[in-house]
């Protein structure tokens, strides 16, 4: 067992696990047997497909998991054990998550953009004992990062490379471990509205429920072919239906190095891809390239979901013409919930909707006011969830008022709900920057701000962007008898410090003094509110 026990995070009361088990929500499944069931139906049948030209069966997917099982708990990788497993899109990605699953370790998943000083919160705040990693991506030494890690977190025993893989699979084969399913899969990052980290404890009987439902609601079947074109370890692309969706309906996957429209288009067209996921920016760089040239051959594509930020009506009604396929809002959380528009649903709904959720009859939607009363049918509201794939609280029981008394989580999310039960997403009530569909904490940038020795006061606020949707913008106020940073030294300043570079300000602007927004202490909310306003998109951007 683990030496670093998990901490205890709410859970769904027995009243509600006794339901979804009792409808078939919740079936047992486990993810290690999903894998062995999918490569016992679908064995010879091609389950992943890498850039470098790698192309794994199910069967054989199923041994490399299992081999690299073998060689984790050899390693001493102890069920219950946390594991960070920040990959990028390859087909180690694949085998290395379903390996940590057959040992009964909890994959921890960052995103190859997270840097030191996200690496170290998540690594921290999971008691992880591991890192998986690569030698180096994109120019990054992901290596060294995870080697500082691990330097920094006690817990951290181990750093595993990707290039190390082979020497450390087994032919050994001892059975290792069947958790229970409703105990915790993996942990999964939340978009984040403070300055720590929330960890998403999913269950294997939850996860697997929404990935089956969403590959059913998709038509996903073994011809599907996927292309896993955004980070594969965010929730949309890993289990909306994304590459758990396909692997469940016996498709195959294709992980695309990057979502550049050079690289997605050649390898739509030499895997006949027929779906993939998209988030709005990368939508619209799609439909540029494709007016510009339209040589590719994307006849295979069927369907293209786009999610994880708004998608603005005149982009969505041109993915139709531009790619001769079906559009797919999602709109979804990694904390649970997620809508899709249909594939039966009219035109108008698929452009102006966000989609419903998986289940009519078991998720639980409530659009309330601010007092925390329902309001009608079509009027805005505060989007508040239950049901059984939607967590009850974070991991170790982080940040309780994110959830109501009763177990609904408030997504913080701004909607309309349409009587066909389709929601429109207006707008946002959190504390958060949605850059794109990559999600940011002002509360953590300005944390990070404050640390420079001529800041005295800074503000995070989103200011909006044709392209992104938002862009980030630092509000800074110097310390008396400093020169006011400039933007340049504050970017440098916060890549040193180890974050994220989609975190870093796209602007930044020096003020004397923040405005009094109330009476007494002003509130962070309102300040950003105040500051926001202040800032129109058209004022110049910095260099
Ligand atoms: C997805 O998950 P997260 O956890 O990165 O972010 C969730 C938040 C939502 O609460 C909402 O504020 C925003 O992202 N969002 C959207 C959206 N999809 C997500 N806002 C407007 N329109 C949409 N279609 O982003 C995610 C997880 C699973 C599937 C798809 C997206």
């Amino acid at each position: 067992m683990s030496a670093f026990p998990l901490r205890a995070s709410p859970t769904w009361p027995e009243a509600d696990a006794a339901r979804y088990r009792a409808a078939g929500l919740w079936t047992g499944e486990t993810f290690g047997a999903f894998l062995a069931a999918r490569a016992a139906r679908f064995g010879p049948r091609t389950a992943v497909i890498g850039s470098a030209g790698e192309r794994w069966s199910y069967a054989e997917l199923d041994e490399r998991a299992g081999a690299l099982a073998q060689g984790f708990a050899a390693l001493g990788i102890a069920p219950g054990d946390r594991v960070v497993v920040q990959l990028p899109n390859i087909p180690a990605y694949v085998e290395v998550v379903f390996g940590l699953w057959r040992v009964g370790a909890l994959p921890v998943f960052a995103l190859p953009a997270h840097r030191r000083s996200e690496l170290e919160a998540f690594a921290a705040a999971a008691e992880a004992t591991a890192i998986v990693t690569v030698e180096r991506c994109a120019g990054f030494d992901h290596g060294a990062l995870a080697r500082d890690v691990a330097a920094a977190v006690p817990s951290v025993a181990h750093v595993i490379l990707a290039g190390e893989l082979d020497a450390l699979r087994s032919p050994e084969r001892r059975v290792l471990w069947e958790p229970c399913a409703s105990a915790v899969a993996f942990l999964q990052l939340s978009g984040g509205t403070t300055g720590t980290p929330k960890l998403i404890p999913r269950t294997h009987d939850d996860y697997l429920y929404s990935v089956r439902e969403s590959a059913a609601i998709c038509g996903f079947t073994p011809e599907s072919v996927y292309l896993c074109a955004l980070p594969v370890a965010h929730n949309f692309p890993m289990s909306s239906p994304g590459i758990l969706g396909v692997l469940h309906a016996g498709g195959t996957v294709v992980l695309a190095p990057s979502g550049d429209p050079r690289t997605a288009f050649a390898l739509i067209a030499r895997e006949r891809v027929s779906v993939t996921a998209l988030v709005p920016p990368l939508l619209l760089a799609w439909l540029e390239a494709r007016a510009s040239d339209g040589s590719d051959d994307l006849s295979s594509l069927e369907l293209l979901q786009v999610g994880g930020a708004r998608l603005a009506p005149e982009a969505a009604r041109r993915v139709g013409p531009a790619f001769g396929c079906r559009l797919q809002q999602v709109f979804g959380m990694a904390e649970g919930l997620v809508n899709y528009t249909r594939l039966d649903d009219v035109e108008d709904v698929v452009v102006g909707t966000q989609g419903r959720p998986i289940s009519d009859d078991f998720d639980e939607v409530r659009v309330v006011d601010d007092l925390g009363s329902d309001v009608e049918d079509g009027a805005l509201g505060h989007l508040l969830t239950r049901g059984p794939y939607t967590i009850r609280g974070y991991y170790g029981d982080a940040d309780p008022g994110s959830f109501t008394a009763d177990g609904f989580y408030r997504t913080g999310d701004v909607v309309r709900r349409l009587p066909s039960g389709h929601l429109v997403v207006e707008g946002r009530a959190k504390d958060q920057i949605n850059r794109g569909g990559e999600k940011i904490a002002p509360d953590e940038v300005e944390d990070h701000l404050l640390a420079h020795p001529s800041v005295h006061d800074a503000a995070v606020v989103g200011v909006p962007d044709t392209r992104l949707g938002e862009r980030s913008c630092a509000v800074i106020v110097a310390r008396r008898e400093h020169a006011a940073p400039t933007a340049a030294e504050l970017r440098r300043f916060l890549r040193e410090r180890g974050v994220a570079a989609f975190k870093v300000p796209d602007r930044v602007e020096v003020v004397a003094a923040f405005p009094q927004t109330g009476v007494g202490k002003v509130s962070r909310r309102e300040l950003r509110a105040a500051l926001a306003a202040s800032l129109t998109p058209t004022v110049k951007e910095p260099a």
